[in-house]
């Protein structure tokens, strides 16, 4: 109950913190929260009265109407409300306003605390050139490309001569895979930057883009990290996030199955120089593409907690969101790079409400019947109830379903154990995609990369839900993929240079 901490010769109190957020992650915080002994205050929409982090909390203020723009988005209100019930402290979560840096300096500029980094990290990691630009300086490695703003279209058409196609167009004020686009010749070339640059205005108000190299099948493995605010650095090892469909995470696991302990250290070491080239204190990720032979390239950060966090948390047994909550009241971190160990494996499946077998589409309404898993080395992050309607105006993850085990093996058995009990009636979820990933000869193999759902996955794997029909479907997914060799390329990243099978081997 160490609510009053030292740092330096003052004192920083941090009795009251009120969340930025709804839904599972605003459950997250106020639990760590009501273990340090500090008191929460939740702000919710009209449309989350009865949500169980508006319950769970020790105070409760609605903000607005259910759209995010009139309640969750609202700046002004949610300091107001801090102000008004006496926090010391907000926590954004993860979306919403965690990576605005406007609001994290509004925050500051009210004399309250934000538990997440500065305005100036935010601005710098949320600029994609500004981002590479600073790590740069730092020598972490990128993938071959330009470092300004294309000015110029033919003198980048030069560049982009030089690195070969095929080449990717990126928006700087992207991020996430919004704005990227595939170039892949040089007759092309002037059309798709024009292109890029209008719809980065559209969507982001600037028309920044940069080229890279095409990496083909890359794996997109992330390096979790905390900074204090003394210039101490540490990273907590990897998260392997290559399951995913349109940029949409599905399956995310720690630690990744192809890294070597020498590749972990030199990718924990550059992720720690990125955050060091723009004075980042508090949780953070650092983004890496990672080809077939081991090579990385630094791709992005992200300034704020992620939805995958607990991977990390189970694979190091630190509480990530205390760790943010003594960075930002000035304590120094509790623990060196020596005293972090992986123990055992982690791997977490999104439960979102949305049909697999209907394109991913989000499939809202009752959730008329609902029991989350129970048992040895299960952990469910979850924010609704059963008999709650699920909201159309906010993301469709309802729950996070993580399972832990000493082995790989074990994870992934107890996963599809923990999918057998969820019981969930009234909406689709993805639980049986999951079920379907970890099974697939590629994902158990660990040989997968950010093409596995488009390379495997056929929705009429799921029609069937006994255990047989598992087995050949997860059978059958290798096979689809042999006969058809490169045949399916839908998404908008496919181009040609994608090999036909990928050589990623299982590294312990
Ligand atoms: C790339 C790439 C290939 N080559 N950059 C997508 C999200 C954004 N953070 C960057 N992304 C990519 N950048 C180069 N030079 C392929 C992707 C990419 C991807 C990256 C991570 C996870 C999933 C992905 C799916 C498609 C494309």
């Amino acid at each position: 109950m160490l609510a009053l901490v030292k740092r330096g010769e003052s004192y920083i109190n941090m009795k009251k913190i009120l969340i930025a957020n709804r839904g599972e992650i605003a459950m997250r915080v106020m639990r760590t929260a009501r273990e340090m002994g500090i008191n929460t205050v939740a702000v919710f929409s009209e449309a989350d009265r009865n949500m169980p982090f508006v319950r769970y909390a020790d105070e409760a203020v609605c903000i607005g109407p259910a759209p995010s723009s009139q309640s969750y988005l609202r700046a002004d209100k949610l300091i107001a409300v801090a102000k008004e019930t006496g926090a010391d402290a907000i926590h954004p979560g993860y979306g919403f306003l965690s990576e605005n840096a406007s609001f994290s300096k509004a925050v500051t500029d009210a004399g309250l605390i934000f538990i997440g980094p500065s305005a100036h990290s935010i601005e710098v990691m949320g600029s994609k050139i500004g981002a590479k630009q600073a790590a740069k300086k730092f020598n972490v490695p990128m993938v071959p490309g330009t470092e300004e703003p294309v000015k110029d279209v033919a003198e980048a058409r030069k560049i982009a001569q030089q690195i070969g196609y095929p080449i990717l167009v990126k928006a700087s004020a992207g991020g996430g895979g919004k704005g990227m686009r595939v170039v892949n010749s040089d007759d092309e070339f002037e059309e798709q930057i024009r292109a890029a640059k209008s719809e980065a205005l559209n969507s982001f108000s600037n028309d920044d883009v940069f080229i890279e190299k095409y990496v083909g099948s890359p794996k997109h493995i992330e390096i979790q990290l905390m900074g204090d605010q003394h210039g101490n650095y540490v990273y907590l090892f990897e998260r392997e996030c290559s399951v995913q469909r349109r940029h949409q995470k599905l399956v995310e696991e720690a630690p990744s199955s192809c890294l070597t302990p020498d590749i972990r250290k030199a990718m924990g070491e550059c992720a720690i120089a990125a955050a060091r080239s723009c004075n980042y204190y508090g949780a953070g990720t650092v983004e890496f593409l990672v080809d077939e032979n081991l090579n990385f390239y630094f791709l992005e950060m992200n300034t704020r907690l992620q939805v995958e966090h607990c991977v990390t948390e189970m694979i190091t047994g630190i509480d990530l969101v205390k760790e943010q909550i003594n960075v930002a009241r000035g304590q120094k971190l509790s623990f060196s790079q020596d005293d972090l160990k992986i123990h055992g494996h982690a791997i977490e499946l999104r439960v979102c409400a949305e049909d697999p077998l209907n394109n991913f589409l989000p499939d809202t309404g009752r959730l008329e019947m609902y029991q989350p898993p129970k048992g040895p080395g299960v952990r469910v992050d979850d924010g609704y109830e059963e008999g709650m309607d699920i909201p159309i105006f906010y993301d469709p993850m309802i729950a996070k379903l993580i399972a832990h085990g000493s082995t790989r093996e074990e994870a992934i058995d107890r996963l599809r154990r923990a999918i057998d009990e969820y019981y969930v009636k009234g909406i689709k979820t993805t639980l049986q995609f999951g079920k379907w990933a970890v099974n697939v000869e590629a994902f158990r193999t660990g040989n997968y990369d950010t093409k596995f759902i488009e390379k495997y996955f056929r929705p009429e794997f799921l029609s069937e839900s006994n255990d047989d029909a598992d087995e050949v479907a997860a059978l059958l997914s290798s096979i689809v993929w042999e006969k058809n060799g490169t045949a399916k390329t839908s998404v908008s990243t496919a181009g040609n240079g994608n090999r036909s099978f990928s050589k990623w081997k299982l590294n312990r």
